[in-house]
Parts: C-alpha cells; structure tokens; sequence
C-alpha cells in the first residue's frame, strides 16, 4: 500500500489523525504544517483543505483528499477495519459522540486557550465563561463514562480516539483538575497508557520535514 500522507501539526486535532493512524498500523508519512508560521494559509495547503486547518490526509491509492478529523477518523476505521463500530446501534452512538467532541469539547477548550493564553488583553468574564462551559461538559463526559469504560461501551473507539486528546490538552496545557471527574480521569489515563496514543503524541516529531504538496 502506497503510504497515507498526514498533513499535521503538534496540536490536539492533529494528535486525533496520528493517533488512529497508529492504532490502525496504516503506512504513513507525515508533512509539517507550521501553522504558527501561516502554511495551512499557503495555496498548496488550501487545496487540500479550503477551510485552512490541520489535520488532512491524502490516501493516494483511493484517490482520497480528507479533511475534518472526525471524517479522517471514520475514513482510517474503514479503511483498515481497525475501531470500527460493530454495528448500526454502535455506529450511531459513535457518530453521537463525535459530534459532541466537534460541537462542544473542542471549541470550547479551544475557546478557553486561547482566551487564557493567547490572548493579549486578559478578560475574566470570558474565561470564567469557558471554564464554566469546561466544567459542564466534563460532568457530561463522566456521566457518560460511569456505568462503561468507553464512550460508546467495553472497547476502546473513535469517539475515544476524537476526544482524549482534547483532554489531554485540558490537563497538559489548561491546568483542568479531573479530580471531580474521577470516570474520566480512569478513562483519560488508561487511554494515555495506548502504545498507539504516546506513539501518536509525538507526531509531527523534530525531525519531520515541512513538505507541502
Ligand atoms: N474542526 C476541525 C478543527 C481543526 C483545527 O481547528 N485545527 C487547528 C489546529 S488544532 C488549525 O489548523 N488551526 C489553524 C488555523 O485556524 O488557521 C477538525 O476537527 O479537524
């Protein structure tokens, strides 16, 4: 198999792309997006993805452009027939908690980053916001996690894979106590003891190239 090419940089969306990619054992080559530095802005980029954002895959044997990492997550399932959910009830609730990593975890974690610590004039108001919305979601996710040891059940899957990594930012780089959270702190730190996952943590690594298309 011609190897998948990853389009990806060292952030919470791009750990979910390189993290499937090494659960699944897919072949791959990675490109550095530096998106500190404006890449995903230059034409090349924009032709893999219009919307400008990392991570993007290119299956070049199917002839497949694929952005949105929830889109590249269900595309690597299928592909190798790795996390992939069993059936129908499993499928939905997969694509459930998908949606609900992209619809609340991500922006609003994303939300709470930037206001906390990229942004130059420090507004409380806004950021007691997010942690507010933060703290919500959690009890969500624990919820969720009490009575299973995975989102949608007893094994680990996509839905795991398109969230950790934004808790994983939660807790690395937000400051978030899961301590009031205790079915996702046993959930978070089985998943961050995944070979895959610590193997997927460090992708891009020092050494890979930006290459653009
Ligand atoms: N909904 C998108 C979000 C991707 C995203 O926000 N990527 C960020 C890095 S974590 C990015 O590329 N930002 C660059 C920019 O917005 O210009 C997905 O899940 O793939």
């Amino acid at each position: 198999m011609t190897p998948i090419q990853l389009y990806s940089y060292q952030t919470p969306n791009g750990h979910k792309a390189s993290i499937m990619l090494e659960e699944t054992g897919l072949p791959y080559v990675v490109h550095v997006v530096d998106i500190e530095k404006g890449d995903q802005f230059r034409p090349e980029f924009l032709a893999l993805n219009p919307n400008n954002k990392i991570p993007v895959i290119v299956d070049p044997d199917r002839s497949r452009t694929v952005f949105e990492s929830g889109a590249i997550l269900l595309y690597l399932a299928d592909r190798s027939g790795v996390l992939k959910p069993a059936n129908d009830i499993e499928a939905g609730l997969t694509l459930q908690w998908m949606l609900f990593q992209a619809g609340h975890v991500g922006p609003t974690l994303g939300q709470l980053w930037n206001y906390k610590i990229f942004a130059a004039e420090r507004l409380p108001q806004v950021i007691a916001r997010f942690e507010r919305e933060t703290a919500r979601i959690l009890r969500v996710l624990d919820g969720q996690l009490e009575p299973r040891p995975y989102l949608v059940g007893d094994l680990f899957g996509v839905a795991d894979v398109m969230t950790w990594p934004w808790i994983n930012a939660a807790v690395s780089k937000l400051d978030v106590d899961l301590g009031q959270y205790p079915n996702v702190a046993r959930w978070f730190a089985e998943i961050a003891a995944r070979p895959a996952v610590q193997r997927g943590l460090r992708v891009p690594a020092h050494d890979d190239q930006e290459t653009l298309p």
